[in-house]
Order: structure tokens, then C-alpha cells, then sequence
């Protein structure tokens, strides 16, 4: 919409025409208003220069109206903007279940993208128009922030979590992304392209790629490698919750509270499982904290998604 506006860049997302007409309207506003005040100030300026016959013969009393007129009309302004900007923040960074979730590892100095079908590439991702893309962050090292400015999206990646973003991109076309956090000297090589294309392109795409299994699958035998089947698993036992139907549901823990089942959630369970218990079960789920890679555990949080719609019948 603003592409003839000079350096503006390309732009192929939902978001980006959304977060532009914000950005354009703080420029107008922030730009008015610097005009009226350094307009005033350099008109009186030269009005009242020392020589100037300008008449300074009646003062003008002080007028309260016009003062707290312009105040009021300042911070109306500034309010309005601020609620625009909050009411889009939140709609930017609440995801919403996504038709294809892809996971992205952040490590110096590559972005590692796993697709649900087991399909991985590097410093790449390939996506189809005209569905909800959730991406999945984890970072193996440092902080890292990743930045598709075709998208006007943006997140850090921070180690020990699990950041989400979404996007639904419009056009086929390739765009860049990049990393904008520095994160060491190779910072600058942090970047890779988005391919877009159409979705018939997209599967032959991922069909191309000749993957043996899905991310769940091998999440799957990453479960029993791990053991975690032999006390998860429908012959266990030990008495512990069954993971069927568990991701996307409510969780009530020990000390009363609800979480709900999401990626940051299940990696709790996983990495910190000590901080929390599930309520009715005993606190005997290992902690597996420095034996379980980023990569290894997000093939498990995808196995474990995999079973959302499994029943839950003997939890
Ligand atoms: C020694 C038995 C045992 C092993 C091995 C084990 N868990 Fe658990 N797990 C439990 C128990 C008991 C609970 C419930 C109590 C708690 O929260 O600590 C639990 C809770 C969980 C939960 C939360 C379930 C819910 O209903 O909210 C998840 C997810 C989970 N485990 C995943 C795993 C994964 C993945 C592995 C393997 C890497 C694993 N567990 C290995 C015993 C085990
Ligand atoms: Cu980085």
C-alpha cells in the first residue's frame, strides 16, 4: 500500500498491512505535532526579534482553555495510538493454532527448520499461501531473534523457551529473514530466505525432500530411546498420567493451579519436572535437563501433539 513511499520495504503478509498503517499513523500524528510546536516557536522567534516592530504593547493573559485544550487533545492522540498499537500487539503474539506448525532451532550461527512431515532444512523454509504458519522457537545457545521484515514479524529466541509466531503469507515470492539479536562475530551470517509458493508447489515440494518419517515419528521412537514409555506407556506401571489428549487440554496441577497444555508447558514437564506436579500423580518423573537436545526434544513435544486427539479414556 506504501510501496511507492521511497525504501519502504516489500511487503507480503496480513500483519505487515496492519502493522504499516500504524506505523504511518504515528508519523502523522508525531509529525503534526512537531510542525505546530517548532512552526510556533521560529514564527515567534522571528515576530519577536530584538529590532523587530512587531507591537508588544497589550500581553495577552494566560487562557487555561487553550492550554488544557492542547494537552488533552495530545494525550487523547497518544492514548488512541497506544491502544491501537496494544490491541494489534496482541493479536501479533497470540498464536492461533496453526494450520502447519514448523519448528526453527536458533544456534550460532544457523536456524534449523523441522517440518511436521520430518522434512529439514537450513537457513530456509518453504511455506504454502493461504495458511496459518505457526513457527516454534528454541534456541541450543544464546539469544537470537528472528525477523521476516517482508512479514513485519519478529521474535526472540530465548534459550530455555519455546517462542511462538505466526503468519499467513499472501503471495508466492521469496523473502528474507534474519537474525537481529547479536549473538557472537558470525551474527551477520544468521539469515536464510522464506519461500513462498502456491500450495500444489508445496506439496510437490515436500514430497521432493524424500523423508523416511514424520518429526512425530521419530519423536515416537525417541520415547521409548528415552524411556519414557515405560512409564507413560499403556502397559506401565507406575502410576503416571497418559499423554493422550493431554496437548491443547487444561492440566490441574498439585498446588491447585491450571496450565494449559502447550509447547512451553510440555517442556517444563520435561526439562523441569520438579518445579510442578501433576494433581493425583506421585512426583517420580525424572528430570531430563542436559540429556535431551533442543532437536530431540521437539521431535518429542511433536510426538506428544500427535497424540491431542488420541482418547483419553484410561488417564
Ligand atoms: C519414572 C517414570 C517416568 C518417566 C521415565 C517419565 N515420566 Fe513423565 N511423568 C511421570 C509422572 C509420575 C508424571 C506426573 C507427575 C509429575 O508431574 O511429576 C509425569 C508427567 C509428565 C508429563 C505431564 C503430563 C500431564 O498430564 O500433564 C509429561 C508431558 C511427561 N511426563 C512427559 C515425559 C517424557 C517426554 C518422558 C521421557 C523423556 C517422561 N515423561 C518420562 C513419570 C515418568
Ligand atoms: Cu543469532
Amino acid at each position: 500500500m506504501y510501496q511507492w513511499l521511497p525504501f519502504w520495504p516489500p511487503i507480503s503478509s496480513k500483519q505487515g498491512i496492519v502493522v504499516d498503517d500504524l506505523v504511518i499513523a504515528e508519523v502523522v500524528v508525531s509529525t503534526l505535532i512537531v510542525l505546530t510546536v517548532f512552526g510556533m516557536m521560529v514564527t515567534f522567534c522571528v515576530r519577536y526579534r530584538r529590532g523587530s516592530q512587531a507591537s508588544r504593547a497589550h500581553l495577552m493573559r494566560k487562557t487555561w482553555r487553550i492550554e488544557i485544550g492542547w494537552t488533552v487533545a495530545t494525550l487523547i492522540a497518544f492514548l488512541a495510538l497506544f491502544a491501537w498499537g496494544a490491541d494489534i500487539y496482541a493479536w501479533l503474539f497470540r498464536s492461533p493454532p496453526g494450520d502447519i506448525e514448523i519448528y526453527i532451532v536458533g544456534k550460532q550461527w544457523m536456524w534449523k527448520v523441522q517440518h511436521p512431515g520430518g522434512q529439514r532444512e537450513i537457513n530456509a523454509l518453504h511455506v504454502p499461501t493461504g495458511k496459518t504458519i505457526r513457527l516454534v522457537f528454541a534456541s541450543q545457545d544464546v539469544v537470537h531473534s528472528f525477523f521476516i521484515p517482508a512479514f513485519r514479524i519478529k521474535h526472540d529466541v530465548v534459550p530455555g523457551t519455546n517462542e511462538t509466531l505466526w503468519f499467513k503469507a499472501d503471495q508466492p515470492g521469496v523473502y528474507r529473514f534474519e537474525c537481529t539479536q547479536y549473538c557472537g562475530d558470525q551474527h551477520a551470517t544468521m539469515t536464510g530466505e522464506v519461500t513462498v509458493m502456491t500450495p500444489s508447489d508445496y506439496e510437490h515440494w515436500l514430497t521432493d525432500q524424500g523423508v523416511g518419517q514424520s518429526l512425530a515419528e521419530q519423536g515416537e521412537s525417541l520415547f521409548r530411546q528415552y524411556g519414557c514409555s515405560g512409564c507413560h506407556g499403556p502397559n506401565s506401571t507406575v502410576h503416571a498420567p497418559s499423554l493422550n489428549g493431554l496437548y491443547g487440554g487444561l492440566v490441574h496441577l498439585q498446588d491447585g493451579s491450571v496450565r494449559r497444555a502447550d509447547e512451553a508447558y510440555l517442556r517444563d514437564c520435561i526439562l523441569e519436572p520438579r518445579t510442578f506436579t501433576v494433581a493425583g500423580y506421585p512426583p517420580v518423573m525424572p528430570n531430563f535437563s542436559g540429556q535431551i537436545g533442543e532437536d530431540d526434544l521437539m521431535k518429542l513435544i511433536a510426538y506428544i501433539q500427535s497424540l491431542a486427539h488420541r482418547s483419553a479414556s484410561w488417564r
